[in-house]
């Protein structure tokens, strides 16, 4: 083993196209860290935050969650290399004024790589930090021999977030995103779980807590999913409503979505360590400038097409079409403009009946009171 594991891998990890790196050992089974991250993850489970993300509350035989320790699912994993790639933007944040009809579609949705023609094609964060952390793994065991290995963006059974912090990437915000004291938190996560050993001198130290007395976060999320420090209720979060709720969505959550349609960027764009994130000059990872405080009219005109055509290979596939007219719908009723109302006529009328309903809702808001011209 080579006298600096995480100096190695940082090193790799940069070259691979990663801003940040770092390695940490999975606590050993039955240690007050294991009780702790299993307690946690099934606590958060079992009081119902994950809503309907049913792949969280996956089971092994034993009965544990699959996520909520390695030993559930990866027993032979004996550390974790989790790497973080920037993606900050110089564009406007979704606090600052914007123009009365347009919707907010999230930063890490914007992301495209630039083509051959100097044109940008869409890009997925899983499918760009993927290949990355391929590469690394190849570099590793040629630095250091061969290991077991698994690569995962989001989909491994394991919560990024705490290896993140043990590898000492970030501390947990309030907001419960890893911040990093230079990239605050406009970074995506990617792992490699390994079967390398981390001795305990090389250890990563933890990042100390940053957010002191602050609460901009918690003050400032529109639906309470923030419920206590680096406590959410995923199943009133925005990103959860708009991207993986199937179905309606809550009556009493509508109004507090906002002008959102995909994602929610608030509680990161409120923190002050956000401020001074640099630019990311990430070449697959370079904003599509029409994301951007997108009119909702351009939006509601995407036909199945177009669709295909604007987010092929971006994460806003993920919604799908119907999901994304949905939203559309629900940021038409809260922008109270009666310009609005002749697309949710038609979407009134729709076969789908959440899309119909929707619709109906959004016309019943716009004929409040308070509806603008
Ligand atoms: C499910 C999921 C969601 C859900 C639930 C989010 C949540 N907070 O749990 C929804 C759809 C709402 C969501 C939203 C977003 N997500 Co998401 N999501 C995930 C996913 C796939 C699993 C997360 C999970 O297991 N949640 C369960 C809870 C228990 O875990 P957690 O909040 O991640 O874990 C922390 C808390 O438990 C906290 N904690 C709780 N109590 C305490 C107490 C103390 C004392 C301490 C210290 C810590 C602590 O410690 C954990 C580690 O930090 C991960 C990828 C992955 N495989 O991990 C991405 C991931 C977390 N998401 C990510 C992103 C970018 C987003 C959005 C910004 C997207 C957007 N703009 O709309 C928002 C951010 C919302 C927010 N404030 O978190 C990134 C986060 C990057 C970062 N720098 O933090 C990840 C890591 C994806 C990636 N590969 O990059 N997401
Ligand atoms: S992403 Fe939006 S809805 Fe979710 S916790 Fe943050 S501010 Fe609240
Ligand atoms: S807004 Fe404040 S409390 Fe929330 S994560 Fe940022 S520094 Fe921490």
């Amino acid at each position: 083993m080579p006298s600096s594991l995480q100096k190695i891998i940082s090193q790799q990890a940069q070259e691979a196209g990663f801003s940040a790196a770092g390695i940490a050992a999975v606590p050993e089974p039955g240690s007050p860290e294991d009780i702790q991250e299993r307690n946690r993850f099934t606590r958060w489970v079992e009081e119902g935050n994950a809503g309907e993300m049913e792949y969280l509350k996956r089971r092994n035989e034993a009965g544990d969650y699959v996520r909520s320790t390695l030993h559930a699912a990866a027993p032979w994993a004996r550390s974790v290399i989790v790497c973080a790639a920037a993606y900050h933007s110089n564009q406007p944040l979704s606090i600052q004024p914007a123009p009365e009809e347009s919707g907010w579609i999230a930063r890490y949705a914007w992301t495209a790589r630039v083509g051959k023609d100097d044109g940008l094609v869409p890009s997925d964060y899983h499918n760009v930090l993927r290949k990355r952390l391929e590469k690394l793994d190849a570099a590793l065991k040629t630095h250091l021999g061969p290991f077991q290995s698994r690569c995962y963006v989001d989909t491994g059974p394991v919560v990024e977030r705490v290896y993140a912090r043990y590898a000492g990437i970030g501390w947990t915000g309030k907001n419960t995103c890893i911040l990093n004291q230079k990239l605050g938190s406009w970074t995506f996560l990617g792992v490699i779980l390994t079967s390398l050993p981390v001795p305990p001198e090389q250890r990563a130290a933890f990042a100390a807590d940053r957010c002191g007395s602050c609460t901009r976060c918690l003050d400032a999320c529109p639906t309470g999913a923030l419920t206590g420090p680096r406590q959410m209720d995923a199943s009133r979060c925005i990103s959860y409503l708009t991207i993986e709720k199937r179905g309606a969505i809550p009556l009493e959550l509508r109004e507090g979505i906002g002008r959102q349609v995909f994602g929610c960027d608030i509680c990161q764009d409120v923190c002050p360590w956000n401020r001074k994130a640099p630019i990311a000059a990430d070449p697959e990872l370079q904003p599509r400038t029409e994301l951007v405080n997108p009119s909702l009219d351009w939006l509601a005109e995407i036909g199945p097409e177009d669709f295909a055509r604007l987010f092929y290979g971006s994460p806003v596939k993920r919604t799908k079409l119907q999901g994304l007219r949905r939203n559309i719908a629900i940021a038409m009723g809260n922008s109270r403009l009666k310009r609005f109302l002749p697309k949710l006529q038609e979407w009134s009328r729709e076969d789908d009946p959440v899309l119909a309903e929707a619709a109906q809702w959004a016309m019943q808001k716009i004929a409040g009171k308070d509806s603008l011209h």
